[in-house]
């Protein structure tokens, strides 16, 4: 059978990627309607084929559809998808509104798909950065159980949408222009005080928290442990905004519960659905931004013992932020639900 989908947030950075891969997967679809503010209607975006025109999003946009994919940040998520629930649809959900909702489920089909099938209406996608990392640990966690972790990210501009794409490209070209630089949307568009990201390196990702840490940071600690279904696992995070356009990077240590050999770990993680590992020192090979650019997969090196904890490695994770750390994981899940009303 097929389906009526719609997208919305259709001209974004994810939404457009949503479109990318409807079409490429050849997903089941009747009817693609897509969605975004007022700017964007009557804008026309090709699929398989055909012209769609853009429509506004509004809460009657929904009647006939049977998945709806929202990335249009988390205000238009939590306005829109309790009624898009409502009139039977699944809404699969890119933004924070709904993630930590007991009833919602925060879904990496690799690590968790059996809570997709627990939802009402609603499933989160987690944050693009919590993606990449519970899917390399995964098979670890599965294998030895996990004690701590200490991350650091390394995240593309485009995880802040395609207005901050083209600050990136513009404030490089005023920098080697020898112009002054114009600063419109980093590090959070919504906040006054702007930073320049061309040739820098801005540890601030979204809001800061009471605690002293940022919205980001809390995202990967908070999802991490709901996504684990395991509250005790400790996580400390630095989320950094680095000048690559697609692709975010991290360093991972992680303490595991128990004592492993390596070979085993690279073995795992070989083994493990979805991740693809590029680990090989001598001859200079490790996972790049570039190189998972426009891949589905998340793609692990530099994987080594730490000097000092027995039981602790630590890892680099690369992975295109706007495709496993969004776009797809969120197609990935509308796949798994057709494959089992097959
Ligand atoms: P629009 O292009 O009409 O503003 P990005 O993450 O790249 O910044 O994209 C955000 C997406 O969210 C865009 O598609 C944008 O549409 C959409 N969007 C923003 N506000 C709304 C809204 N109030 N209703 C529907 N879509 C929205
Ligand atoms: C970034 N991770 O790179 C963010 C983007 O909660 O879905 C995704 C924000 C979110 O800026």
């Amino acid at each position: 059978s097929k389906y009526n989908v719609a997208v919305v947030g259709a001209t974004g950075a994810v939404g457009q990627q949503m479109i990318h891969l409807l079409e490429k997967r050849n997903f089941p679809i009747d009817r693609l309607k897509l969605l975004a503010s007022s700017r964007s209607k009557g804008k026309v975006v090709p699929f398989k084929g055909h012209d769609v025109v853009i429509e506004e999003a509004t809460p009657e946009s929904f009647d006939d559809i049977d998945f709806a994919l929202f990335s249009a940040g988390g205000k238009t998520s939590k306005y829109l998808a309790p009624y898009v629930a409502q009139s039977g649809a699944i809404v699969i959900d890119n933004s924070n509104a709904f993630r930590m909702d007991p009833n919602v489920p925060l879904v990496v089909p690799e690590v968790n798909p059996e809570e997709i099938f627990k939802h009402q209406g609603i499933i989160a996608n987690p944050n693009c950065s919590t993606i990449q990392m519970v899917m390399a640990l995964k098979p670890l966690y599965d294998h030895f159980g996990i004690e701590r972790i200490i991350v650091s990210t390394y995240q593309a501009v485009s995880g802040a949408g395609n207005q901050a794409i083209q600050e990136l490209k513009q404030q490089s070209k005023q920098v080697l222009n020898g112009e002054e630089v114009s600063k419109a949307i980093l590090p959070v568009g919504s906040l006054p005080i702007k930073k320049q990201i061309a040739f820098n390196a801005i540890p601030q990702i979204d809001v800061f928290e009471e605690n002293g840490f940022t919205l980001e940071e809390m995202k990967m600690v908070r999802e991490t442990k709901k996504i684990f279904g395991d509250s005790s696992i400790k996580v400390t995070a630095t989320c950094v905004r680095i000048p690559v356009v697609y692709g975010h990077s991290e360093s991972v240590y992680v303490e595991l519960k128990q004592s492993y050999d390596l070979k085993q770990v690279i073995e795992l993680l070989k083994s493990a659905s979805g991740v693809v590992v590029i680990d090989d020192p001598l001859q200079q090979e490790y996972p790049l931004a570039i190189d998972a650019a426009g891949k589905l997969e998340v793609f692990v090196g530099r994987i080594r013992r730490d000097l000092d904890h027995p039981n602790a490695l630590n890892m680099w994770v690369v992975s295109d932020n706007l495709l496993k750390g969004a776009a797809w994981n969120a197609v990935q899940i509308a796949e798994e639900i057709i494959k089992n009303a097959k």
